[in-house]
């Protein structure tokens, strides 16, 4: 067994691996892989497999043996597809780190100084993280948000944290630069709404992904099977697609949130001609009646039978729900269908994924517990860090995570706030859907974690965040943290359906 062999070696490390980029430690796929099920269809076979892309997937151990066949399909298709154990990431990180600066490496630091070797020395452009946040650790960014009985401090998962592994000058990005006092133990901290005279990027993070990092929320084996199935199928329908048909995207705008008709319409004109565009508005006196329906639970029903590419949302959202047209209920009234749509909602909170803390109850880094400032714990110091595995009660969930675990239902990629939201996300789907509808003359697809890294770039530029300054209210330090609380949950090497024929 692979997971017992790596166990075995896994405190026994020579030091010349970590020099060769943990080579050593990385599993062949063709050691991992399993026959496909016996009478499996297979479509067929992509004829040139894209050098470009070099995908390295970390999960635990207890997942690791689930993901062989998918490792080897990914590796008929991309430059190269590896796997690293978790385990061994972790303690390759702690090694690599030895050198370093840092004190208190805790187990999101040590992945990330493993990640960014093999970025620096493997050339890795993709990583898959395969665990949810019970199992794979999580990055707490730390926002100075104004609520006095958690000591104005809160806490959002970023899996930004993981791609944006260097600096402007290449070196080692540890989200870290200020470590006096209780700041070691706050990553990537953003500032400006409770104190005013700070830097808004008081770590001093560089924000600009390196690589492109996906997130399959899965926490045992028999989910990540299922999402690997799931994504297998996703990618061979679409080439058995080929070029036949056009991709088809569907817009929602609700009511009740800010007027997002206009962006949208932008995202039709960038899509162009390549894409049949569905738009479900609300409906007001500036809309036709012959307009298209507005966005109902019906509407998006009939939208996901009929099959759809993009699914795009802006309005409110909640945990488990996309207000008046989407829930979690109702991926039963959904037929499965391996036409699969990636999904970006700019609302809030559908991509919820763990406890918020201070506010919600939580396991702070040190093993202690908190009821949270919502059940009436009043901190009167800075409160202490959450752990980086939200376990049990504190690994929460919502609609983007339902929808990706889905055996058949769903989507195959969600991209999404973990918390509240702001109107500047609209900011992020004018990146990603420019990066999607970019001429390709290789003839290579868009990819989501592509089209996801070029979207955060994006956002900085146009958000101005290497300027941007604190003011009375609080928007400013929103701006700056927005990109941070989005996740993608996804391999960010899937394929989009083509959205460009390659120029002559
Ligand atoms: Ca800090
Ligand atoms: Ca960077
Ligand atoms: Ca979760």
């Amino acid at each position: 067994m692979i997971t017992q062999r790596h166990r075995e070696t896994r405190f026994s490390l020579p030091a010349g691996a970590i020099a060769a980029g943990l080579a050593t430690i990385i599993i062949a796929a063709s050691a991992a892989a399993q026959a496909p099920a016996a009478g499996a269809e297979r479509a067929p076979e992509p004829s040139m497999p894209d050098e470009s892309v070099r995908l390295l997937i970390v999960a635990p151990a207890e997942l690791a043996d689930a993901l062989g066949e998918y490792i080897e399909f990914k590796r008929q298709r991309l430059g190269s597809a590896q796997l690293v154990l978790l385990e061994e990431a972790i303690n390759a990180g702690e090694l690599a780190a030895l050198n370093s600066s840092d004190e208190r490496l805790d187990d999101p630091a040590r992945l990330k100084h493993c990640l960014f070797n093999q970025w620096r020395s493997m050339h890795i452009t993709h990583v898959l993280l395969v665990g949810d946040a019970d199992v794979l650790p999580v990055r707490y960014m730390v926002l100075d948000r104004k609520t006095e009985p958690a000591f104005d401090y809160a806490f959002y998962p970023s899996d930004l944290y993981y791609a944006d592994l260097a600096k402007a000058d290449g070196s080692f990005e540890d989200w870290n630069g200020r470590k006096d006092d209780f700041h070691a133990g706050y990553f990537g901290e953003v500032r400006g709404e409770a104190n005013k005279n700070d830097p808004i990027n008081f770590d001093r993070v560089d924000y600009r992904p390196e690589i492109a990092v996906g997130r399959w929320p899965v926490s045992n084996a028999e989910a990540a099977r299922a999402v690997a199935a799931k994504s297998m199928r996703y990618e061979q329908a679409l080439e058995s697609r080929g070029s036949e048909g056009r991709a088809k995207a569907a817009l929602i705008a609700v009511d009740g949130w800010v007027d997002a008709r206009a962006n949208l319409d932008r995202v039709a004109s960038r899509l162009g001609d390549e894409w049949i565009v569905e738009k479900r508005y609300y409906h007001d006196a500036s809309i036709p009646a012959e307009a298209p329906p507005p966005p109902d639970e019906a509407q998006l029903v009939d939208l996901l039978n009929r099959g759809v590419d993009l699914l795009i949302h802006t309005g409110h959202g909640s945990d488990n729900a996309w207000a008046g047209c989407l829930s979690t209920n109702t991926l039963e009234k959904i037929e499965a269908s391996d036409q699969l749509p990636v999904m970006f909602s700019v609302g809030c909170s559908t991509a919820r994924f763990a406890t918020l803390p201070p506010y919600e109850a939580y396991a702070d880094a040190s093993a202690g517990v908190h009821a949270g400032t919502n059940n009436g714990e009043v901190f009167t110091a800075p409160p202490s860090p959450p752990s980086p595995y939200a376990t049990g009660q504190y690994n929460m969930t919502g609609l983007g995570e339902a929808f990706l675990r889905h055996p058949d239902r769903g989507c195959v990629a969600y991209i999404g706030c973990n918390t509240g939201s702001q109107p500047c996300a609209l900011t992020l789907l004018d990146g990603f859907s420019t990066e999607l509808a970019r001429p390709r003359d290789d003839g290579a697809p868009a990819r989501v974690g592509d089209c996801w890294k070029a979207a955060v770039v994006h956002y900085c530029d146009a958000e101005h965040l290497d300027t941007i300054q604190p003011d009375a209210g609080w928007y400013p330090a929103s701006i700056f943290f927005q990109g941070m609380k989005f996740m993608l949950f996804g391999d960010p090497t899937l394929p989009l359906a083509r959205s460009s024929v390659p120029s002559e």
